[in-house]
C-alpha cells in the first residue's frame, strides 16, 4: 500500500526545493538497465564455484530468469549474452524466445579468455593462427549480434602479460588494432563496438587495454561506431570514475557501463552496495551532459549510453541479487535527478565551494522511496519488487532444475 502521507510530504519538500517532479518522473520511467545472462548462472572465485539448485541450465532458461527481473522492475527489457557461454545452434530461436518473454537480446560479448590457445593472448598472440582464430570469433560475434537483432558488440580483452620482457608491448598493440579494425569493418552502419578496459587480471604485469585512455585511443582510430565502456570495477583504488565519465561524454565516446560494486579489485558485487555515492556522482555527470543545450552532440551521446550490469553472484541467490541491483541503480539515478541545477550553476559561477558541494550532497541525501513508489504505481508495477519476487513462487518453481546449471 502506498503511504499517501509520506508521498505528500515528499512532494511538498521537493516543491520547496524548487524541483519539478513531473519531469523527474518522466525521466525515471525511461531508465533502462540491461542485465547479463552470466549473472543468472553459477560463478565463484578462483577458490570455489558454489553450485546452487535452480540455476538456469541453458541460455533459454537464463532469459526466463531475466524476464522475472523485467516483469517486476519494468526496467530491464534486454539481456546481454556472452559467446560461447550462450552459444546455441539457432540464434533466431533464441531471439524468438527472448521476444516471447517480452525481452530482447542486447550486447553480444565475445569471450577471448577461456581457450587453451589464448594462454599467451588472443588477438595479441605471437602465433598468427591464434590471432586468426580470435579474430574469427570476433567476426562470428558480429554475425550473432545481427542474427539476434542487437546493435552492440561489447569487447573486454583479457590479453596481457605477467612479466617484464615477456612480449613486445608495441607489437601487440598493432596486432590488437588490426584485429579490431577487421571487426569494426564487419559492423552494420547502425551497430556499435564497445571497448571495455581493465587495468589488471587475469594478467598481472601489463594488460593490452588497461585504461580508458587506451580504450579511447583505440576507439578514435577505429571510427565513430567504436566507443568506450566503463566497468565501475575496473580501475585502481581511488580513481575518480565520474571524472572519466565526464571526459568521455565530452569527447562523445562514452558507449556504455558495466555497473557493479567493488571494495578491493574487480569484485563484481551488487551495484550500489559499497560506494553508492560514486554511482550517484556518475549520474550527476550524465545528467549534466543531458542538460547541456550548448552541446547537442554530447547530449546525443548521453542519450544512447547502454546501461548494463556486470556482476557475478557467488553466494547470493541470483535473481533477487539482480532485482536489488536494478533497484539500486534506479535509486541513485533518482537522487541525481533531484539536483537543483540552477542553484548549482549559480554556486559554481560564484565559486562558492561550500554551497556547490552542499547542493550535490543534499540531493544524494534525499529519501527517494516515495518517488519510486509513485513511479512504480504509475507503471503498474509492484510497490516492492523484491517482496513480490519472493512471494511469486518462482524461486520454488525453478528448484526442479536441480543442481548443476550453467556456470563459467
Ligand atoms: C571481465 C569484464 C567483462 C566480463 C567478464 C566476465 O572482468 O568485466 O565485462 O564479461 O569479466
Ligand atoms: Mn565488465
Ligand atoms: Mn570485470
Amino acid at each position: 500500500m502506498m503511504n499517501d502521507a509520506r508521498i505528500q510530504v515528499f512532494e511538498a519538500h521537493q516543491r520547496s526545493r524548487g524541483i519539478e517532479l513531473e519531469a523527474v518522473k518522466q525521466t525515471l520511467k525511461g531508465l533502462k538497465i540491461e542485465t547479463p545472462s552470466w549473472g543468472y548462472g553459477d560463478s565463484g572465485t578462483r577458490f570455489k564455484v558454489f553450485k546452487k539448485a535452480g540455476v538456469p541450465r541453458t541460455p533459454f532458461e537464463k532469459l526466463e530468469d531475466a524476464a522475472q527481473v523485467h516483469r517486476l522492475t519494468g526496467m530491464s527489457p534486454s539481456v546481454a549474452v556472452h559467446i560461447p557461454w550462450d552459444q546455441v545452434e539457432d540464434y533466431g530461436r533464441l531471439r524468438e524466445h527472448a521476444e516471447s518473454l517480452g525481452l530482447r537480446i542486447g550486447a553480444v560479448n565475445p569471450n577471448l579468455f577461456q581457450e587453451d590457445d589464448y594462454m599467451f593472448g588472443s588477438i595479441t598472440n605471437a602465433d598468427q593462427s591464434v590471432r586468426r582464430k580470435a579474430i574469427d570469433h570476433l567476426l562470428q560475434c558480429v554475425e550473432i549480434a545481427k542474427a539476434v537483432g542487437s546493435d552492440i558488440v561489447s569487447l573486454w580483452l583479457a590479453d596481457g602479460t605477467n612479466y617484464p620482457g615477456q612480449a613486445d608491448i608495441r607489437q601487440r598493440k598493432h596486432w590488437m588494432e588490426e584485429a579490431l579494425r577487421e571487426t569494426y569493418q564487419a559492423l552494420d552502419d547502425d551497430m556499435r563496438l564497445l571497448i571495455e578496459y581493465k587495468f589488471f587480471e587475469p594478467a598481472f604485469y601489463h594488460t593490452d587495454l588497461a585504461d580508458w585512455g587506451m580504450a579511447y585511443n583505440t576507439a578514435l582510430k577505429l571510427g565513430p561506431q567504436a566507443e568506450v565502456l566503463v566497468d565501475t570495477g575496473h580501475h585502481p583504488q581511488g580513481t575518480n570514475v565520474e571524472h572519466i565519465v565526464a571526459i568521455l561524454l565530452d569527447e562523445e565516446r562514452l558507449g556504455g557501463f558495466h555497473f557493479n560494486s567493488r571494495k578491493y579489485a574487480d569484485d563484481d558485487l551488487i551495484v550500489g552496495t559499497t560506494n553508492p555515492y560514486e554511482l550517484f556522482l556518475i549520474f550527476y555527470q550524465i545528467l549534466a551532459a543531458l542538460r547541456d543545450d550548448r552541446r547537442p552532440s554530447v547530449q546525443k551521446t548521453a542519450q544512447r549510453i547502454a546501461y548494463m550490469i556486470d556482476q557475478s553472484h557467488n553466494i547470493e541467490p541470483k535473481i533477487p541479487a539482480m532485482i536489488r541491483s536494478v533497484l539500486n541503480v534506479q535509486t541513485y539515478f533518482a537522487k541525481a535527478l533531484l539536483i537543483h541545477w540552477e542553484a548549482l550553476s549559480e554556486a559554481q559561477a560564484d565559486q562558492d565551494v561550500l554551497r556547490a558541494e552542499a547542493l550535490i550532497r543534499e540531493a544524494f541525501e534525499q529519501d527517494v522511496e516515495p518517488l519510486l513508489q509513485v513511479v512504480r504505481e504509475e507503471m503498474g508495477l509492484p510497490q516492492d519488487p523484491m517482496q513480490a519476487f519472493f512471494e511469486s513462487g518462482y524461486l520454488e518453481k525453478i528448484q526442479e532444475r536441480g543442481i548443476g546449471g550453467a556456470s563459467w
